[in-house]
């Protein structure tokens, strides 16, 4: 391996929350959105993931003037900082127009709505200075399968995407697949859909895809083979790592705090592959426990970034000789002990 990567760490302003979930209320003193950004370069993070109305709140009700005047001002604000504007996603999952999706609802109308904001959102990441923006397809699926034709569904998806690429001849797409919530189906549920519909895209370069450990694990599947999947294609833009204590909601649990192990090997796949070498961002999208008093708090992502670097030293320190004459011997249940070990700090 060449030159040790120094890793740059992502989070979002929406990892920092008061606590609400579906059961309950807030349960800890709102903190200011934009006092957010302060906390970030203490914290050992340089880099930002938006929302398009985390740049511009309330953006559906302004004109594009007041849109570029607000982002304008947010893009001064980070370089004041020192942050960089790692992407910019169009939250297509709040307004009364995308309750049945938006590029694959069947109402034309809701269609033309998630259009118009994309175009919004391209021109937000431009004016911040981030070269890519998110799909996350949210409501881009279903609640009964019947109620959409999932083989228009795809068309109208990569109809999406070269639109996109058309609009901008710069930006670059990362598709974020998850497979389900809040949809019970959701279409493009795994890195394999996103770059699939990458290559059948009219700039495939251009089109690449951010993985989430949880959105892996809740689709049945391994974290770091999806990553690696995704690596061999040279199509990991980004990555939301966490961690997911079985099939359940999507829980954003911190980082190696389920499956350790299974955290080592997401690390060491990012490590062996050169990721971050050319800039790519370690995103920590991980949510504060409900129980935690205190505003605002931010030992979540202080504390999955400790972890990560914590395992970066494990992947580094690990005998890749011995590792390599347990596989020769095809001695798993050793190379598996010697695994474990490393991961305990048993000599
Ligand atoms: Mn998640």
């Amino acid at each position: 391996m060449s030159t040790p990567t120094t890793y740059r760490f992502s989070f979002g302003p929406w990892n920092i929350s008061e606590g609400g979930d579906p059961f309950g209320p807030t349960v800890r003193a709102e903190y200011p959105h934009e006092a957010k950004y302060a906390l970030y370069k203490p914290l050992g993070f340089d880099g930002v993931q938006f929302h398009d109305d985390d740049v511009v709140p309330g953006m559906d009700d302004l004109t594009p003037d007041q849109i570029s005047k607000k982002a304008t001002e947010v893009k001064a604000m980070l370089g004041n900082q020192g942050l960089t504007p790692e992407f910019v996603a169009p939250r297509l999952w709040f307004a009364d127009a995308t309750v049945d999706g938006g590029y694959t609802s069947n109402s034309a109308a809701d269609r033309q709505y998630a259009w118009d904001r994309t175009q919004k959102c391209i021109d937000i990441a431009n004016a911040v200075g981030s070269k890519a923006v998110v799909l996350w397809l949210a409501r881009e699926g279903s609640y009964i399968r019947e109620s959409k034709n999932a083989r228009v569904a795809y068309d109208r998806l990569l109809e999406t995407i070269n639109k996109m690429l058309d609009y901008d001849k710069n930006i670059e797409i990362w598709i974020e697949p998850k497979p389900n919530e809040p949809t019970d189906q959701a279409y493009v549920p795994t890195i394999g859909h996103a770059i699939a519909l990458a290559y059948a895209s009219k700039d495939s370069k251009r089109v690449k895809g951010l993985i989430e450990t949880a959105h892996a694990l809740l689709a049945g599947l391994d974290p770091s083979d999806e990553m690696a999947f995704a690596l061999a294609h040279d199509k990991l833009g980004s990555v939301h790592l966490n961690d997911q204590n079985g099939l359940k909601y999507d829980q954003d649990k911190n980082f190696g705090a389920a499956n350790l192990r299974a955290a080592f090997n997401q690390v060491r796949v990012l490590e062996e592959n050169g990721y971050g070498s050319k800039g790519e961002f370690i995103g920590l999208d991980v949510k504060a426990m409900r129980t935690q008093k205190g505003s605002p708090i931010t030992a979540h992502l202080a504390n999955s970034r400790t972890i990560f670097l914590h395992l970066v030293d494990k992947v580094r320190s690990y005998d890749r000789k011995l590792e390599q004459q347990y596989i020769e011997a095809r001695d798993y249940e050793a190379l598996e002990l010697f695994v474990l070990n490393h991961l305990m700090g048993v000599k």
